[in-house]
């Protein structure tokens, strides 16, 4: 012990965090131990990176070099339909030959819904109260019937939530899917820092440690085994989604045919921004490359800049559905991922002086879209908001709840609707109680060729099932 004491009070020492030893004489054995073993973990390399990073040196020059993308978009031609209807059949067969496999991202935190435990849990049903993770999960059963084979899932957590997730699958019964499908991996964590660069404490043999962003899920996939796995299956592209969007369609043929025909490495799906200040990156063009800066990285004169037809010039925004190749991740790790860090400045409760206390701290993060700019080809596809992007991110207000509810309840009712049939009475709001399972349909045309559209009644709702 006495060995590796030295050794990591002189690492601490010349990477100047020599503060985490402060309290070294009043720790019990178990602490000492604890802390030590906190400390063995940090990569002081990275923390001194850290340390030197200076905000907004990284989104300067994109800022400078930024120009709309080209997007597939809603409003088709001709040639349009022609290469999505290639593009259709492109994706079923990638579909039915078992090439595609599912990544989700559900390692952040949901504090800011006010809410314990893993985001995933949270009961968001308007009718049936299934909670994002069944939604998901409906859906991905959904795709192995249609196609008639499995959907592997790999599914991102964090070091905070990874037991109870895990917990809260095997209490399901993984959702009626097969276990062996569903693979669990966590991303890795970093040090947060105070402004003077000195590594912040949550306990008095605890690191402050926060998870090092979406874009960890790129490292984690290579590290924990799973790119692995994924090759073992024969997967060729990755479905990229997030827990908190439960419109997410994760087996979408054109997405993925597409992807496919233009012989993509990663590419995205975007949604005309609601309105300049929506809380979402843009993905754009710099440097030949496609590329996304993220909402609070975008100056106000390109948030607010409009084209010729009165449409906001970067209007593609990002709702983090990504299409990526299996070996596109591999050839990211080869030498180690290199992604930028973004700096988040926030208030923490740190351990300061004997006692938890709250304080700015600076976290740091990967973005899994900055590896747009790493792949040579890419496409944009733009989709309806109203069927695939409704994100549960805060506890009111806009993106809630409450709205996502809203906009499950308003979809299903429009399918409800053109198939001629009642709707149950409407709340206070003006708002039909209507759900459809999505292993019933997940969008109208499967609803409407079911042909089976007899509600489940339950409480003053309508679930169709
Ligand atoms: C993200 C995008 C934003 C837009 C929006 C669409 C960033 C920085 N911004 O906004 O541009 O696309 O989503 O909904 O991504 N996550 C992890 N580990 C982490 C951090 C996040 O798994 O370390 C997951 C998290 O569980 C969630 C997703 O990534 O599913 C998005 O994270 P967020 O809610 O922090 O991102 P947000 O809302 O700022």
């Amino acid at each position: 012990m006495r060995a590796r004491e030295d050794r990591l009070r002189s690492a601490a020492l010349a990477a100047g965090q020599e503060h985490l030893f402060r309290h070294w004489t009043s720790l019990s054995e178990a602490s000492r131990a604890r802390l030590l073993e906190e400390i063995e973990g940090i990569d002081f390399a990275l923390v001194g990176h850290h340390r030197a990073l200076a905000s907004g040196e990284v989104a300067a020059h994109k800022q400078s070099a930024f120009t709309p993308a080209d997007v597939f978009p809603l409003a088709r031609s001709e040639a349009h339909h022609a290469r999505a209807r290639e593009a259709e059949q492109r994706g079923i067969e990638a579909l039915s030959r078992g090439h595609v496999g599912y990544l989700l991202v559900a390692g952040g935190q949901a504090s800011r819904l006010g809410y314990e435990g893993p985001k995933g849990a949270y009961r968001i049903g308007p009718v049936s109260d299934w909670s994002l993770f069944e939604i998901h999960a409906r859906r991905l059963r959904a795709a192995a019937a249609r196609y008639g084979c499995p959907a592997p899932w790999y599914v991102m957590t964090s070091r905070g939530n990874d037991a109870q997730t895990r917990e809260f699958f095997a209490e399901h019964g993984y959702f009626g899917l097969d276990a062996r499908d569903v693979m669990f991996f966590s991303q890795s964590m970093v040090p947060a820092l105070d402004f003077e660069g000195r590594i912040l404490m949550s306990a008095e043999d605890r690191l402050f440690l926060a998870p090092n962003g979406h874009g960890g899920s790129l490292e984690a996939f290579a590290r924990s085994g799973a790119l692995d796995d994924a090759r073992r299956r024969g997967l060729r592209h990755l479905s990229y989604f997030q827990v908190d969007n439960p419109l997410a369609p994760p087996a979408d043929p054109l997405f993925l045919g597409l992807h496919a025909l233009e012989g993509a490495s990663m590419s995205s799906k975007v949604v005309e921004k609601r309105d300049a200040g929506e809380k979402v990156g843009v993905i754009g063009r710099v440097d030949g490359k496609l590329s996304c800066i993220e909402y609070t990285d975008l100056p106000s004169e390109l948030r607010e800049a409009r084209d010729e037809h009165g449409k906001l010039r970067f209007g593609a925004g990002n709702i983090a559905l990504h299409v990526l190749d299996v070996e596109f991740i591999g050839e990211l790790n080869r030498g180690g991922l290199q992604l930028p860090w973004h700096l988040a400045r926030k208030s923490m409760e740190v351990w300061e002086a004997g006692a938890l206390v709250k304080k700015q701290g600076v976290k740091f993060e990967t973005f899994v879209f900055d590896a747009l700019e790493k792949s040579e080809r890419s496409v944009t596809l733009e989709v309806a908001r109203q069927r695939e992007f409704s994100p549960v991110k805060n506890s009111a207000g806009e993106d809630s709840p409450a709205t996502t509810r809203a906009d499950l309840c308003r979809l299903h009712a429009q399918w409800v609707r053109s198939v001629g049939l009642p709707l149950p009475e409407a709340d206070e709001s003006g708002l039909h109680p209507v759900e459809v399972d999505p292993l019933l349909a997940e969008d109208l045309e499967t609803f409407v060729a079911r042909g089976r559209h007899r509600p489940e009644v339950r409480g003053r709702g309508h679930l169709y099932r």
